[in-house]
């Protein structure tokens, strides 16, 4: 047990009247709902990056979180101090997964020697702590961002030496995922874009995009790494121009490597908001094409442009993405990984814990709420009744691959074909998901 967590017990479910701030009111993990226990419904993750590595910096002020492990000292002892003290939150939080890239869990070295010697050093101290709390990776990353090499990029840098950079940090973070058991692996570009078109050769740097996909993936085969490969989206921000802006773009760039049967989608929800998307839109066509992966779940604000990453809090903001994603069988390999920072203001070991405990609550209200609206079928009806003319006689011939425009013309003529508009019926179904929430 860490020092820092010392006076929070194990957070238990207690149900909607308890007083107890430290309690879960609606998440209840061995509560079984559409068929599953809540707990392999969300396998839920707690990430090491927002939660145990940033500091509570913003663009005008240095770190207001001053955790015993961003103090200063040897950066491999402050390594270990915040692996205890993850491992502690990990264990009274109950994720039963958690993520991380690279760099959050041990430091850089001076050369990539010592890098290696220090991960190398936590990976060995984490996979006991692993085996101890029983606690499991959802997916390991790199982080191709920070550093000052990757600032024109990673695998999309003018320069071919960091593109052998990032390949072999990549195949360093991918045995580690390997090792670790981890069920998934992330590429988050970063910086996957550009500034400029003044100094861009945009189709050399989406080739290389797609060459940086086809090694990744080979790299998996070789060493029979059994999880997926997700690409996550982001519109802008750090780039202003990223390749990877939303899913259609991601689905694009992993077609032209021929990869769509290879690479899934990690979709988040404050990215898709700031791709001018909503959550929903983005998870239906993650759906749509056979390509939803794993989820990041946290959420923007509306009168803000950027990614604040802040814990869900709103059963409204996930009811429909909920709703596609349980209505299509759920999750597989992926899991709703909270890629949410408490702010800057909430400096107590405590924040973190209400942070995790409100947006694991808000997620199991809204999935008790999702099975309702599944089971009662209400919208599904709407929908089918809706597309019903497609699976008749029209859309049936206007789907044979026999037929041609002249064939469409010819009938459309023929039975004097007038369509006439039918209603939306937006506001009503409004009304009707209203009941849910
Ligand atoms: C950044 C972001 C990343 C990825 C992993 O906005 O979401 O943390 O999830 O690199
Ligand atoms: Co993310």
């Amino acid at each position: 047990m860490s020092e820092y967590f010392k006076d929070i017990n194990h957070i238990k479910f207690e149900g909607p009247e308890s007083e107890n701030p430290l309690s879960f009111k609606f998440y209840n993990e061995d509560q079984v709902v559409l068929g599953k226990t809540m707990k392999e419904h969300f396998r839920f993750a707690t990430c090491y990056w927002h939660t145990f590595t940033w500091p509570g910096l913003d663009p005008f002020g240095g770190p207001t979180l001053e955790r015993p492990w961003m103090q200063v000292g040897d950066p491999l002892k402050m390594a270990e101090i915040k692996l205890d003290a993850a491992f502690d939150f990990f264990n009274k939080i109950k994720t039963p997964f958690f993520c991380f890239h690279d760099r959050d869990i041990a430091p850089e070295g001076n050369t990539y020697k010592e890098t290696k010697k220090n991960l190398d050093h936590i990976v060995e101290l984490m996979e006991k702590k692993m085996e101890e709390t029983k606690m499991k990776l959802l997916w390991g990353t790199a982080n191709a961002f920070s550093h000052k090499r990757y600032m024109s990029g990673a695998s999309t840098n003018p320069d071919p030496e960091v593109f052998a950079f990032v390949a072999t940090q990549v195949k360093n973070c991918m045995d580690i995922t390997k090792r670790l058991g981890g069920e998934n692996y992330v590429l988050w570009g970063g910086r996957e874009g550009y500034e400029t078109i003044l100094n861009t050769n945009m189709k050399l740097e989406m080739d290389n995009l797609s060459r940086f996909l086809e090694l990744v993936v080979d790299y998996k085969h070789k060493i029979g790494f059994k999880g997926l490969i997700l690409l996550e989206p982001k519109p802008h921000e750090p780039t202003k121009h990223q390749y990877d802006f939303d899913a259609a773009s991601c689905l694009a760039l992993i077609r032209k490597a021929g990869l769509e049967k290879e690479v899934k989608l990690n979709i988040e929800v404050n990215h898709a908001t700031l791709s001018g998307h909503n959550f929903e839109h983005e998870i239906a066509y993650a759906i749509a094409n056979n390509a939803l992966g794993s989820i990041d779940i946290n959420r923007g604000d509306t009168m803000l442009g950027w990614d604040t990453d802040q814990f869900p809090n709103n059963p409204a903001d996930l009811i429909l993405a909920f709703y596609h994603i349980f209505s299509n069988g759920g999750l597989k390999n992926g899991g709703f990984n909270f890629d949410a920072k408490i702010r800057r203001q909430s400096i107590d070991p405590e924040d973190l814990f209400y942070a995790h405990i409100g947006a694991m609550d808000v997620c199991a209200k809204t999935l008790i709420a999702t099975e309702k609206l599944i089971n009662e079928g209400i919208l599904s009806k709407h929908i089918d009744e809706r597309y019903s003319n497609w699976y008749k006689d029209l859309g049936n011939f206007i789907h044979d691959k026999s037929t041609n425009l002249e064939k469409i013309s010819q009938l459309v003529v023929e039975n004097k074909i007038n369509p006439k508009p039918k209603s939306g019926q937006q506001e009503l179904l409004e009304n009707i998901l209203n009941k849910y929430l």
